[in-house]
């Protein structure tokens, strides 16, 4: 069983380069930002909490995160692999996760960190934004979200680079090149 962690900042690929994992292996899939855009929907107390941060670009706090990640996880106990997509997001949730999986005798295979360009994140971003919907998808907030990633979020590649997990694939170019990439690196393992 793998266990791939996608990584990289806001508008890297995560979501898209996931699917393709998904229709080639079968891999369970957890993108945390889906589970909180859902509670979200569904106007529940975590959601109504999330709404808070991700419309000013922060992230939510790992407590609450790191909470709804267990949970889900064990809905996963007959996939071939599982992608954590988004997830971690901090060195406090990458410890956590460690946690999770050795306590199933597992660790993470791989972390695959995209790499892409700020201003190439931002284009992309607002293109998604336009029919998107989602009021994150914003130039103010879009900008928010590339500080919270640089001063929490990039330091978790030092966490994985010291685990010898990291694999840096160059986000740019074509979806399918890029997931030739991904392929590459999940076969190697
Ligand atoms: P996420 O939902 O994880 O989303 P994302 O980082 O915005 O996007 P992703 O990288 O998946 O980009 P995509 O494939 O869609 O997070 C949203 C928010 O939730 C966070 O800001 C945070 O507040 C909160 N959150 C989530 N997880 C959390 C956690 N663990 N802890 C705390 N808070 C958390 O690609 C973007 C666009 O680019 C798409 O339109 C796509 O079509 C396009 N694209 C993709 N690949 C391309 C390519 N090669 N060339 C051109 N365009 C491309």
């Amino acid at each position: 069983m793998k266990y791939l962690v996608l990584f990289g900042p806001p508008g890297s690929g995560k979501g898209t380069q996931s699917e393709n994992i998904i229709k080639k292996y079968g891999y369970g899939h957890i993108s945390t930002g889906d589970v909180l855009r859902a509670e979200m929907a569904n106007k529940t107390e975590l959601g109504k909490t999330a709404k808070d941060y991700i419309e000013k670009g922060q992230l939510v706090p790992d407590s609450l995160i790191i909470d709804m990640l267990a949970k889900t996880l064990d809905g996963f106990k007959e996939a071939n692999g599982i992608i954590f997509d988004g997830f971690p997001r901090t060195t406090a949730q990458a410890v956590a996760l460690k946690e999770m999986l050795k306590a199933r005798g597992a660790d993470v295979t791989v972390m695959l960190n995209l790499i892409v360009e700020e201003q190439e994140l931002i284009t992309r971003l607002l293109k998604r934004g336009e029919t998107s919907g989602r009021s994150d998808d914003n130039l103010e907030t879009i900008q928010k979200r590339l500080d919270t990633y640089n001063s929490q979020t990039a330091p978790v590649i030092d966490f994985y680079e010291k685990e010898g997990k990291l694999a840096n694939i160059k986000g740019v170019g074509t979806i399918d090149g890029i997931f030739a990439l991904v392929c590459k690196e999940i076969d190697a393992k």
